[in-house]
């Protein structure tokens, strides 16, 4: 089958069994890879209400047909399983050299089950699968792991590994590769660690299975030198992801002090222009002329990479404003294997919820030496505060009580990115419908909203814009697998995707066949959901309580007094569910799943919740 390689490794750490499964090419062309296999894999394969801890949790590693292979920025993979931190469905999707071993080695997917019974580390050489002691590297750190590897294998191997923070089940550990690399937010990397599984290593040597593999070498080769030339022209890559740090202060959407504000005078200390004058060194994922990752030195010395994703949260959000502070909470997220993202909203949730009160503690925003004290006993889960936010936002104020779920930026248990939405609908609907919680990568319709509609319209269009958004960046760049950078940064065309994935498979698909694959996986996933909290309803596509509050508004500035309003975030939803053919508790219809090719999958949720 020409685009894909066809199988899927299946191992079983309980049994520590391994064997190749082969899937259908309709299986292919209606999944393509990515987040499309890992969805229909984990809806299949896992019964409802399973613990996402225990061993019954499987954890994916999934690829795309154009992934691995040289082309614009096609070094990324996907990591999925049911989430510990939502209960729902939850993946990732990172920069790591495993794309290309592990398709070198014939896998298009893999699939982990069960539970070790010591650390282990799985090797995969072509056909060869191992199951290694890992000991020697339990209770260590990502960068130390990673170095024990790569001391075992050379540099050049693929690796997955995690830190204490996934060993201890904290809720939103992530999985880590590479320079600076992570990715599985909602707790991709805890799975890991539940299962005993410390390290994947991959090293691959067959061909990729190619329609026109000479075709696809030249434009893969062509398009790479053309998306290098438009990144030096446009400068994106000198400030990369923070240079979005000091248009969100601009417009009143920085996240400061656990969100409670949206802009900070000092914000321009931690800008782009202050990361890329700090700039020690650059890295990139495989695949990649942007090469978007800036390291600096923190405050000890130790080279950290920073994203605006990292910057914001674990600074402004906390009240810091210096670089070498932010990134060395940002070096310990990676070395523990922590979310950058969920730590810093965990950090402020505590902070906001002990200055309110809520719960005893001598915290304070602004104090960098007391929040790394505090992630360290996150990570190893120390103590009666560490094992608490290990919990994560939600399940801590539940927790406290008092009232402490209005700290808690989160929807459905997932914490927000860096993205203060008090007034803006269009953006905050984008985190309220993400499939997997509140996660900016779904659609980014921020820039649409603020700069070509009115911020205070709850209209149609802000729903339409963040569905054709969803399509575009949690569907297409989620399966094919590739990094949406070089379309949203430089403006390359999206018609450039389906002219690989026909070079790779034959086929001759246009954009529009994708997306309706792309309407499909959400659909799928919705309906994961459904199964997970049969009594789901419209409030789970909430955005934070917060947002809406009268009492938090600013005070000044350009959205002074202003605040989402119930209802009308509530009309912007039904907008969003009429247009994807969800009923009103915003699941997909019989229709809509007959339309998607879903019917089969809607028969197995509708014991949990009846289909309209
Ligand atoms: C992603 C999320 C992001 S999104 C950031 S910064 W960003 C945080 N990075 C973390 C980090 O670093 N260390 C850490 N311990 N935790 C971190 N958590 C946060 O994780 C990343 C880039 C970025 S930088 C973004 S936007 C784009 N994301 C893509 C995506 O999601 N899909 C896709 N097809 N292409 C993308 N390209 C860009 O990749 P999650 P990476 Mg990450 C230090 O995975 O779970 O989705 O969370 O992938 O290889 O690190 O590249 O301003
Ligand atoms: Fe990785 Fe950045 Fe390149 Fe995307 S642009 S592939 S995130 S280095």
């Amino acid at each position: 089958m020409n685009g894909w390689t066809g199988r899927i490794l299946r191992v079983n750490l309980t049994t520590k069994t391994a064997r190749t499964e082969s899937f259908s090419e309709e299986f292919a062309h209606k999944w393509i890879g990515g987040r499309g296999f890992a969805a229909k894999i984990l809806y299949d394969e896992l019964k409802p209400g399973i613990d996402p801890l225990g061993p019954d949790n499987k954890f994916i590693v999934a690829m795309g047909p154009i992934a691995g292979i040289p082309a614009p920025n096609t070094g990324k993979t996907v990591v999925a399983a049911k989430s510990p931190i939502t209960g729902g469905y939850g993946d990732g999707n990172l920069g790591t050299r495993i794309t290309e071993h592990l398709r070198k080695c014939g896998f298009d997917a893999l699939i982990v089950e069960g539970r070790a019974e010591r650390p282990t580390m799985l090797y995969i050489e072509d056909d060869k699968v191992e199951f290694l002691p890992a000991d020697e590297v339990w209770g260590k750190g990502t960068f130390e792991t990673n170095a024990w590897i790569y001391a075992k294998y050379g540099k050049g191997v693929g690796v997955l590994n995690i830190g204490q923070g996934g060993e201890n089940m904290v809720r939103y550990a992530v999985v880590r590769s590479l320079e600076g690399r992570a990715g599985g937010r909602p707790g991709m990397g805890a799975v890991m660690g539940s299962k005993r599984l410390k390290a994947i290593v991959a090293k691959g040597s067959k061909p990729i299975p190619q329609a026109d593999a000479a075709g696809m070498k030249k434009l893969g080769q062509d398009d790479l030198r053309k998306v290098h030339e438009m990144d030096k022209q446009s400068g994106w890559s000198i400030q990369s992801t923070n240079g979005v740090l000091a248009w969100c202060n601009e417009v009143a959407a920085l996240p400061v002090r656990n969100f409670r504000k949206t802009q900070h005078p000092d914000a321009w200390k931690v800008d782009g222009e202050r990361l890329n004058n700090a700039r020690i060194a650059t890295y990139g994922c495989p695949n990649c002329t942007m090469r978007c990752g800036i390291t600096i030195h923190d405050d000890a010395g130790r080279e950290s990479e920073l994203d605006y994703e990292n910057v914001g949260l674990l600074g402004p959000n906390l009240e810091i404003f210096d670089l070498p502070q932010v990134g060395a909470l940002n070096y310990m997220c990676d070395d523990y294997g922590i979310d950058t993202m969920s730590g810093g909203c965990v950090l402020s949730f505590y902070a906001d919820a002990v200055d309110h009160g809520a719960i005893p503690g001598d915290i304070k925003f602004g104090d960098a030496e007391k929040f790394k004290e505090i992630l360290t006993s996150i990570a190893l889960r120390r103590g009666e505060i560490g094992n608490l936010l290990a919990e994560g936002s939600l399940r801590a104020a539940r927790k406290i009580g008092k009232n402490s779920e209005a700290y808690a930026m989160q929807v459905k248990g997932l914490e927000v990115a860096a993205y203060n939405c008090k007034f803006i609908p269009g953006m905050a609907l984008a985190f309220g419908v993400s499939p997997i919680g509140a996660h900016h990568k779904e659609s980014w319709v921020i820039t649409f909203e603020l700069k070509q509609t009115s911020r205070d319209s709850y209209g149609p269009e802000k729903a339409q814009k963040v569905i054709d958004l969803q399509r575009i960046r949690g569907g297409l760049f989620e399966y094919m697998v590739s990094c949406r950078f070089p379309w949203i940064e430089l403006g390359w065309g999206l018609e450039n995707y389906p002219k690989y994935f026909n070079a790779v498979s034959g086929l001759s698909w246009t954009l529009d066949d994708f997306w309706k694959v792309s309407d499909r996986i959400y659909s799928m996933i919705k309906l994961f959901w459904l199964r997970e909290y049969p009594q789901t309803d419209r409030k789970l596509d909430y955005p934070p309580a917060v947002w809406f509050d009268p009492d938090n508004v600013d005070k000044e500035g350009p959205i002074a007094g202003r605040h989402l309003e119930y209802d009308k975030y509530d009309g912007l939803l039904q907008h969003y569910y009429d247009i994807r053919g969800y009923d009103r508790r915003g699941i997909p219809t019989k229709a809509t799943l007959e339309r998607l090719g879903l019917t089969e999958e809607g028969k197995a949720a509708e014991k949990f919740g009846a289909l309209t």
